[in-house]
């Protein structure tokens, strides 16, 4: 095996001086995840700014022997896309691929390279009149890469569906450096195995995304926004049922928060919320491209505040007054990492769990680890809670991840439902799921990447 600088003298010769970067200075940021608790130490970061030069970097560093960590924004919160601490992995930035390749309206579709922020493929499809539907906090930082290596979900997982669900096409680079093209637009293609949906969510340890078709659809002409108080978790399931039965499919968010977190966003972000005091809240968002919304959602409410579901409550009544509201939602995580140590857990139970999950999990770190804050909230409307538990020294994190976890297990919940094992979870994988789901995954991986060189110690222990 070469050296570490061997290997960055290799991969600069072939990329040039803007393709590699050695000095500690310039590596800080592609070392360590933005909430800093996964810091790790690269070899060098590789810049390459094509296709080919991807599949190049990949069979050089395999010819090494040497592991590769793929990274596009840097976003996710379980330490996928950082290395580890060893100093001998390649980190493999899709940040210089960042190409808009095509927009196509009627056809409905969008290409784009895996270092493509998710805003600027937003604003691109916006300006051709449609809409691309993932929305996410950090959706002007995060890559296209990394939301499809991620199966990204956000808060309009509940009309549009998860990442997976727009992807038509797909370009990877196979962990032997070999390129495998299946970019096609097509909304029909029962033509053999649908070998794009394994590298979806396979978190960068299959193959490197390097470029993406992408779904789009209409964008709606209208939208209501509102943010309601709810009596408990149970009330706001109820009202959910409620908006399913007299808006339906136009329902395009449905989220919880808990009053924990709107103090923590009005402490940390000076962000108040323009309705009364409550325990739970509810930011529901419907959008449609025919009139009459409006007068559905304020007749849906109304009734919601007549049977008491809905205690208090505002309709935004301009844009600038729904991004306001959604203010308050997006400003939870950042709110939550100034307020000190957390525990973050991003689960999903069956929706009509939810309540009872609440209850049970609250209760069983109440018992067992007592002292601690939940900061809890979440797409309601998919069963996924952000069930974060705020900790002082002397509380034992592991305890807490495993009460939380067992408790999921309990109702037949998952342990991740849309931030990915990465390297937070790897432990917690193995625990939750069959010993033959375990197998089919080792299988998959050794069938793939047989050398074990892509981000190795993520999502399966190596
Ligand atoms: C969200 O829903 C993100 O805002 C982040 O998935 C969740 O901070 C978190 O735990
Ligand atoms: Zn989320």
């Amino acid at each position: 095996m070469s050296t570490s600088s061997d290997l960055a003298d290799r991969l600069q010769s072939y990329l040039g001086p803007a393709g590699v970067i050695t000095d500690w200075r310039d590596l800080e940021s592609y070392a360590v995840d933005w909430r800093k608790l996964f810091p790790g130490k690269p070899a060098c970061v590789v810049r390459p700014n094509s296709t080919e030069q991807v599949a190049q970097v990949v069979r050089i560093c395999r010819e090494a022997g040497v592991p590769i960590v793929p990274q596009g924004g840097n976003t996710g919160l379980a330490g996928g896309a950082v290395p580890d601490a060893s100093g001998t992995q390649v980190v493999l930035s899709l940040n210089r691929m960042a190409a808009i390749r095509n927009v196509d309206p009627i056809g409905m579709t969008i290409e784009a390279e895996a270092g493509c922020i998710l805003k600027v493929a937003q604003d691109a499809a916006s300006t051709a009149g449609r809409l691309l539907p993932i929305s996410l906090a950090a959706e002007g930082s995060a890559t296209i890469g990394g939301v499809v290596a991620a199966n990204a979900g956000g808060v309009n997982v509940l009309r549009y569906g998860m990442t997976r669900n727009l992807v038509l096409g797909l370009e990877v680079v196979l962990p032997d450096g070999t390129i495998a093209n299946g970019l096609r637009r097509l909304r029909k293609d029962n033509a053999g195995y649908d070998w794009k949906q394994l590298f979806i969510g396979s978190e960068g340890t299959l193959g490197v995304v390097t470029a993406a078709v992408l779904r789009l659809l209409p964008r709606p002409k209208h939208s209501v926004t509102a943010l309601l108080s709810v009596p408990d978790p149970d009330a706001a399931l109820t009202l959910f049922g409620l908006a399913q039965d007299d808006l339906g499919d136009q329902i395009t968010a449905f989220e919880l928060i808990s009053r924990t977190s709107l103090d923590l966003v009005a402490r940390h972000a000076g962000l108040k919320p323009p309705i009364a005091e409550g325990e739970w809240f509810v930011l529901i968002e419907a959008a449609s491209s025919l009139a009459g919304l409006r007068e559905a959602a304020e007749a849906m409410l109304g009734s919601a505040f007549e049977r008491e579901i809905a205690l208090d409550g505002v309709i935004a009544e301009s844009g600038a007054q729904a991004a306001q509201l959604w203010a308050l939602r997006e400003h939870v995580t950042e709110s939550e990492a100034r307020e000190g140590k957390s525990v973050k857990h991003d689960v999903s139970v069956p929706l009509t769990a939810v309540p009872l999950f609440l209850v049970d999990v609250g209760k069983a770190l109440a018992d067992e680890v007592p002292g601690t804050r939940v900061n809890a909230f979440g797409h309601l409307g998919d069963g996924n809670i952000h069930y974060n538990v705020l900790i002082e020294d002397g509380h034992d994190a592991g305890a807490v991840n495993r009460i939380v976890h067992d408790v999921v297990a309990s109702h037949g919940g998952s342990i991740s439902a849309e931030h990915g094992i990465g390297q937070y979870r790897v432990g917690e994988l193995v625990r939750y799921r069959s010993s033959v789901e375990m197998e089919l995954a080792r299988k998959l991986k050794l069938a793939l990447d047989p050398q074990g060189l892509l981000n190795p110690g993520k999502v399966l222990s190596p």
